[in-house]
């Protein structure tokens, strides 16, 4: 099937640039993960969302188009939560944009299977988790279904602004948005921390040779991606730290994202490394991508640690 599209028609009037600081921003926001959250809820709440979670203003012409990546599995209770809360932040922020969650299956080897390829179609979700890999992915199909997608921001999927002006844009920096998460008391835990939530244009994530696909488990690629910026000359940009707060959905650690040992040896090695691990070299197999009424599901088999 086709992409669904968000190009306005040759008939659609030509709109003004919208506005720097978007009017219409609430500020300080209450977030909770209290009651429930159906998708059914979510979706009346956000008619103006098109298929696949897409978005154009219908009153200005955004500058960028932002494609927002998550890397997911098994979270589909914090994926409602974040639906809910970020499609109208987005929308207050006069974004174009699109969501697209990039979720990581395997496939089983079967060697009984008479498929050519030696693979069952049996999909499981058991190998060691690669966020950074995940994200790598996301880059590269977001921009497949919309070659103008010119900012991506990568966002945990258990993570929420309290502020509706900390915006999902992208600037002449790469943007660290999560400066001020309350677990840890709403401050920086250290000066190059850069994970959490994070923006890149396509000519900076470029730049960077994309983020590395050899962190296995949980923990270091966010610090490896901080080291890469470091390493061509780019400062990170932060908003205000009244602004840039945010709340994380509380979670035990996940099986299969055990904290990966080798992660204090090989962000040292950045400098090394970046050049032949990142975007250029990334090998994956779309399993499947799906249209979602606020999202776009994109599985993938990323394959497992040597
Ligand atoms: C921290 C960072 C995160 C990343 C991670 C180390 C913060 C707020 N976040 O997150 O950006 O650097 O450490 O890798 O400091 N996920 C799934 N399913 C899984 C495992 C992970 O969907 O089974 C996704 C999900 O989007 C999650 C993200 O990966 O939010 C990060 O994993 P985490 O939330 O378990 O790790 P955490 O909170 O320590
Ligand atoms: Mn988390």
């Amino acid at each position: 099937p086709e992409a669904p599209s968000v190009r306005p028609g040759p008939t659609a009037p030509i709109l003004p640039p919208c506005p720097d600081s978007p009017p219409g921003l609430v500020g300080r926001l209450l977030i909770e993960f209290t009651s429930p959250m159906p998708l059914e809820r979510v979706q009346r709440e956000n008619p103006g969302v098109l298929l696949g979670g897409r978005y154009t203003p219908p009153d200005c012409t955004p500058a960028q188009t932002v494609a927002v990546i998550i890397p997911f599995r098994h979270r589909e209770h914090h994926l409602r939560y974040w639906l809910h809360y970020m499609h109208p932040i987005l929308r207050r922020q006069r974004l174009r944009y699109g969501i697209y969650v990039i979720n990581q299956m395997g496939l089983l080897k079967d060697p009984l299977s008479r498929s050519l390829s030696g693979y069952s179609l049996e999909i499981h979700g058991e190998d060691t988790f690669n966020r950074a890999k995940l994200l790598n992915v996301g880059f590269l199909e977001a921009l497949k279904e919309d070659a103008t997608y010119d900012c991506f921001i990568f966002s945990d999927v258990d993570l929420v602004p309290m502020d509706d002006r900390n915006l999902y844009r992208c600037g002449d920096q790469p943007r660290h948005f999560a400066i001020a998460i309350d677990k840890f008391g709403f401050r920086l835990p250290y000066a190059g921390y850069f994970g959490g939530v994070s923006g890149l244009s396509k000519a900076q994530f470029l730049r960077i040779n994309g983020f590395p696909n050899e962190y296995w488990g949980w923990g270091g690629e966010d610090d490896d991606i901080f080291n890469r910026i470091s390493l061509t000359g780019m400062k990170i940009s932060r908003p205000d730290i009244r602004i840039g707060r945010y709340r994380m959905i509380k979670h035990d650690r996940d099986k299969h994202n055990e904290p990966n040992p080798q992660r204090f040896t090989k962000i040292k090695n950045t400098k090394l490394t970046m050049k032949r691990d990142g975007i250029g070299s990334v090998r994956y197999q779309v399993l499947e991508v799906s249209w979602q009424p606020l999202f776009t599901n994109i599985t993938v088999d990323i394959g497992r640690p040597p």
